[in-house]
C-alpha cells in the first residue's frame, strides 16, 4: 500500500458527517454516507479527511460537547462503520483525521457526572471554584456570549466554560486528565487513525490565579497559556504523535507561539489554524457587526503570516473557511450569478497555491454560496441563536439580525452537501434545511459533467499543489497595497511560479510583467488573459498560474 503524502504536500478535506451524506435516511448524515462518498474523495485528489467528532454527545454544539471520546454517537453508526471509513480511505491512498476536543467535556461525561456527585477526584479534572451563587469568580466571557462561569447548586461551586454551558473546560495541570486524554489519543492511532486535528488546543492551559480581566474578556489569560508548549510535547511524546498528521486549532492566537507550535524540532504539531485573516470583515472586532472584507488587511495579514513562519520554519494550514464560518464566495468573492463561478475558482486559485498546506471544508469545491433563512427557527446552531438574542436585545429587527446570521451564521456552512440537481443528501427532510434546493448548477452531478466547473477547478488546483514547486517552494508575496489584486511567486530550485488573482468585479491591468516565456499552467476563465504588450488585463475575477521561464 502506497505511503501517505507529506502531510507538507497533501491537500486535506474538512467533513461535517451531519451534513456530508445520510445513508440511514433519518435526515442526519452518518459514516457509512462518507464511505459511500470516498470513490468521489480520492477523485478529487484529497489526501486526507477530517471528520469534526462523530463521539458520543449530546449535540448541543455540533458534537464539540463530547461525552465519551472512545465511542462513536449512534446517530453517526458504529465503530465498526470508523474501522471501514478508515480502511477504506486508506486503500485509496487517504489517511482519517479525528478531531479531539480536548479543551472541555461535554456535562454529560461520566467524568463530569461524578463531579457534581461530589467525588473530588473528578472536580479536580475540570475548573471548579468556590464562591457564592451571586458572584462569579471573575469577569471572563463565553465565547458564545454571555458569563464564562455557571454555578452548579449540586457542588455548591462555580466551573469554567469558555464555550457553552454545557461545555465544562478540562482542568489540564491535573496530571490525571493528561493521562487520560493520552490514552484517548491512543485508542484511535491503534485502530488506524492518520492524524488529529486539536480543537482549541491553544486554550487548554489556565493560570494558577484567575482574575478578572479590566481590558477584556479574559482571553489574554488563557489564550497560549503559561503551560501550553509543555502540554504539547508531552501530548506528543506520550502518544507517538510524531507518527501521525496534526494540526492544532488556535483561538486569537500570535505568529510568535504559531512558529513555536510548529517548528519541527520543537515535537508539537505539524501545522495550526489561526483565524486573523477571517475577522477582517468584523468591525470593531465583532463578528456580529458587519462591515465588508479590508481587503489590504486581509493581504497583510495572510503574507505577513506567511512570511513570518516561512523565516522560522513554522508552517501553516491554510483555508478560507470550515464547519464555523460563512461561505468563502459569498464573503470573499461574489454570489452574484454572473459572477459566482470565477469568484469561487479564483478564491481557491489564491489559497491553494499558497506555502503550507490547505483544507477544503465540504461544498467549498462547489463553490456554495450564503443563503437567507427567512426565520430564527429555521437555524440550529447554539451560536447563531445566542447571536440572535443578544442582537434583538441590542434592538436590531427580526429582519436586521436574520441578515447578520445570513452573512455570518455557523449554519451557512453546515447546510448539506449537494451531491444531484434536487440535493441527494438525505430521503428524509435533513436536519438542516437544504436553501439550495432547485438551484442549477450547485450539485457534484452537474459540475461533474461540467468541465469549467468549479469543481473540476478545485481537482487542477490540488493536482498543482502536489507537485514539489506549490509545495515546498518559498513565497514571494506582490502588489501587497494593489486595491484589488493578490498575487505571489513561489520559487524551488531554479523553478518559479506566479499567482495572480484579481478580487474585483472590474477588469485590472496587472502591473507585473509577466517574463516572455511564461507558461499559462492554469486559467479560471475561458481563454487565456488578453495582454496588452507585456500587461496582462485580467477580467472580473480571473485568476492566473504562470510557469516562469
Ligand atoms: O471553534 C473554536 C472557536 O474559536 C470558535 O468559537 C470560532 O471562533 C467561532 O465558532 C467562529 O464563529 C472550535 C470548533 O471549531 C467549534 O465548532 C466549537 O463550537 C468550539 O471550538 C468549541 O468546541
Amino acid at each position: 500500500m502506497q505511503p501517505l503524502r507529506d502531510f507538507r504536500q497533501s491537500v486535506i478535506y474538512q467533513i461535517y458527517p451531519k451534513s456530508f451524506q445520510d445513508s440511514g435516511g433519518d435526515g442526519l448524515g452518518d459514516l457509512p454516507g462518507v464511505v459511500a462518498r470516498l470513490d468521489y474523495l480520492a477523485a478529487l485528489g484529497v489526501d486526507y479527511l477530517w471528520l469534526t467528532p462523530f463521539f458520543v454527545s449530546p449535540q448541543r454544539d455540533g458534537g464539540y460537547d463530547v461525552a465519551d471520546y472512545r465511542a462513536v454517537d449512534p446517530r453517526f453508526g458504529t465503530m465498526a462503520d470508523v474501522e471501514a471509513l478508515i480502511a477504506g480511505a486508506r486503500e485509496r491512498g487517504m489517511g482519517v483525521m479525528l478531531d479531539m476536543v480536548f479543551n472541555h467535556t461535554s456535562t454529560e461525561h461520566e467524568w463530569f457526572k461524578r463531579a457534581l456527585a461530589g467525588e473530588q477526584a473528578y472536580q479536580d479534572r475540570y475548573i471548579f471554584r468556590a464562591g457564592t451563587p451571586e458572584q462569579p469568580p471573575t469577569n471572563w466571557q463565553s465565547k458564545f456570549g454571555g458569563p464564562a462561569w455557571a454555578w452548579s447548586p449540586e457542588v455548591g461551586k462555580w466551573y469554567l466554560h469558555l464555550f457553552d454551558v454545557t461545555q465544562a473546560d478540562l482542568n489540564w495541570d491535573n496530571p490525571a486528565v493528561r493521562r487520560e486524554l493520552h490514552d484517548v489519543v491512543r485508542f484511535w492511532l491503534e485502530r488506524g487513525v492518520a492524524g488529529f486535528r486539536f480543537d482549541v488546543v491553544n486554550l487548554i492551559s489556565k493560570p494558577e490565579v484567575l482574575e478578572d480581566d479590566l481590558q477584556g474578556d479574559g482571553r489574554r489569560f488563557y489564550t497560549d497559556g503559561p503551560r501550553v508548549h509543555d502540554y504539547l510535547r508531552e501530548l506528543s511524546r506520550e502518544t507517538g504523535l510524531a507518527q501521525a498528521v496534526t494540526v492544532g486549532e488556535m483561538s486569537s492566537t500570535t505568529v510568535e507561539h504559531c512558529i513555536l507550535y510548529t517548528q519541527p524540532q520543537r515535537g508539537e504539531l505539524n501545522m495550526v489554524f489561526n483565524f486573523h485573516h477571517l475577522k477582517v470583515d468584523y468591525a470593531g472586532g465583532d463578528k456580529w457587526t458587519l462591515m465588508p472584507p479590508d481587503f489590504l488587511e486581509l493581504k497583510r495579514i495572510l503574507f505577513g503570516w506567511q512570511q513570518a513562519m516561512s523565516d522560522a520554519g513554522g508552517w501553516m494550514a491554510t483555508f478560507w473557511g470550515n464547519h464555523d464560518q460563512p461561505r468563502p464566495v459569498s464573503r470573499f468573492g461574489s454570489d452574484d450569478p454572473q459572477h459566482r463561478t470565477a469568484a469561487a475558482k479564483m478564491l481557491a486559485t489564491a489559497g491553494l497555491l499558497l506555502r503550507g498546506t490547505p483544507y477544503i471544508f465540504q461544498g467549498e469545491e462547489l463553490g456554495l454560496p450564503n443563503a437567507r433563512f427567512g426565520s430564527i427557527h429555521d437555524y440550529r446552531d447554539v451560536e447563531s441563536h445566542n447571536a440572535y438574542t443578544l442582537m434583538r436585545e441590542r434592538g436590531l429587527s427580526d429582519a436586521q439580525a436574520l441578515d447578520v446570521l445570513a452573512a455570518r451564521s455557523r449554519d451557512q456552512a453546515r447546510t448539506p452537501m449537494r451531491w444531484t440537481p434536487e440535493g441527494g443528501f438525505s430521503t428524509a427532510e435533513p436536519w438542516l434545511a437544504d436553501p439550495h434546493a432547485g438551484a442549477s448548477g450547485l450539485s457534484v452531478q452537474e459540475q461533474l459533467a461540467d468541465p469549467d466547473s468549479v469543481l473540476q477547478h478545485y481537482r487542477a488546483l490540488i493536482a498543482l499543489h502536489h507537485q514539489p514547486l506549490f509545495a515546498y517552494g518559498e513565497i514571494e508575496p506582490l502588489l501587497l497595497n494593489h486595491p484589488q489584486l493578490f498575487a505571489y511567486r513561489r520559487h524551488l530550485e531554479g523553478k518559479s511560479a506566479l499567482v495572480v488573482c484579481n478580487f474585483s468585479a472590474e477588469p485590472v491591468t496587472v502591473p507585473l510583467t509577466v517574463s516572455p516565456g511564461g507558461t499559462l499552467l492554469l486559467g479560471n476563465l475561458p481563454g487565456t488573459a488578453p495582454q496588452q504588450g507585456e500587461d496582462l488585463i485580467l477580467r472580473p475575477y480571473e485568476a492566473v498560474v504562470y510557469r516562469l521561464a
